[in-house]
């Protein structure tokens, strides 16, 4: 064993909108998880590995908690739950401009039961005063079990440093499980849905994002040149969305299948042609195949099963 060498997992968890994902990718230098300000952006337990000197660390994002409704609510919460019980230290990231109430001590709660070291992570403090934040720190202090209480901006990145100096401390020795160049293990399938979704949560409002996913129809790879074509669907539950997702004169579609398409070709550094189609599939929240079906779409086959 290389000694020093640290290797194991972060589980990030939190409430939605807390930043776990902007803080993910900040921490990669990598898009692994789409991000917006809507809550439930993060449907799944997303993995992001950092590998440096230093080792090799792990990160999980999760859904943020909240109550249950629907099947895939009930299988998000699950998500976070597993990550905190299988890491070796779990991140609580904090919303600092919201007040602390009910949902954090509920947190917090669940966080004390973790089986690894645990950290707090005040985020947003671009967007907080200094003696604002001082309650909330001792608020957690109080807890008693916090190993550290980190100040960051996972936005600009003020704090991450010591922070990652913080989880780097905390893991245990070890030897890198995966490979070094990998910088998480979801096939780019996954992630190009993603990228289209996170589309679909910039463009619209109120419950549409909730009540959409996006499915990979087709993946064709050209034979010759450098064109990919993709086919995908956004599925809707309700014909009323149909017709806002589509937009007046196709206007909304065309927009973020741009804006999407763009994205997708950063990604794989290839051109693409997106071929999006709106269909209805009423209550595709509460159906059990549909979801099985997209939790095996989360990860290449031989690394990891969801
Ligand atoms: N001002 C500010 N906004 C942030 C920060 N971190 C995240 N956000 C924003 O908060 C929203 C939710 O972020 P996201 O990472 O999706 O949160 P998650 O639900 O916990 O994964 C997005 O609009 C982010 O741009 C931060 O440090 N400062
Ligand atoms: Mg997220």
């Amino acid at each position: 064993m290389t000694t020093g060498s640290k290797a194991g997992s972060v589980a990030l968890v939190g409430r939605p909108n807390a930043g776990k994902s902007t803080l993910m990718n900040h921490l990669l230098g990598e898009k692994v998880a789409i991000v917006s300000d809507k809550p439930q952006t993060t449907r799944y337990r997303l993995v992001g590995i950092l590998s440096d000197s230093r080792g090799q660390m792990v990160f999980h994002d999760t859904p943020g908690m909240h109550k249950p409704l629907h099947q895939m609510n009930r299988q998000m919460v699950r998500y976070a739950v597993e990550a905190l019980n299988a890491a070796d230290v779990s991140c609580l990231l904090i919303d600092s401009t919201q007040r602390y109430g009910s949902g954090d001590e509920y947190l917090l709660d669940l966080l004390s039961k973790a089986r690894g070291l645990k950290v707090a992570v005040l985020n947003k403090i671009d967007r907080v005063d200094k003696p604002r934040l001082l309650p909330l720190m001792e608020r957690y202090g109080a807890a008693g079990f916090l190993e550290e209480i980190v100040p960051i901006s996972a936005l600009h990145g003020d704090g991450c440093d010591m922070l990652l100096d913080v989880l780097w401390k905390s893991l245990p020795e070890g030897e890198p499980i995966y490979d070094q160049e990998l910088f998480t293990l979801h096939p780019e399938r996954f992630l190009v849905a993603e990228l289209i979704r996170e589309k679909v949560l910039l463009e619209t409002r109120d419950e549409l994002p909730y009540t959409t996913t996006v499915l990979i129809d087709h993946w064709e790879e050209a034979t010759e040149g450098d064109l990919t074509r993709l086919h995908a669907s956004i599925l809707v539950e309700r014909p009323g969305q149909k017709a806002i997702l589509i937009g007046r004169g196709g206007t909304t579609i065309k927009k973020l299948g741009t804006a999407a398409r763009l994205e997708i070709e950063s990604f794989l550094g290839r051109r693409v042609y997106l071929d999006l189609r709106v269909k209805l599939e009423p209550r595709w929240r509460d159906n059990r195949k549909l979801l099985a079906n997209m939790d095996r779409e989360l990860w290449s086959g031989e690394t990891e099963s969801g």
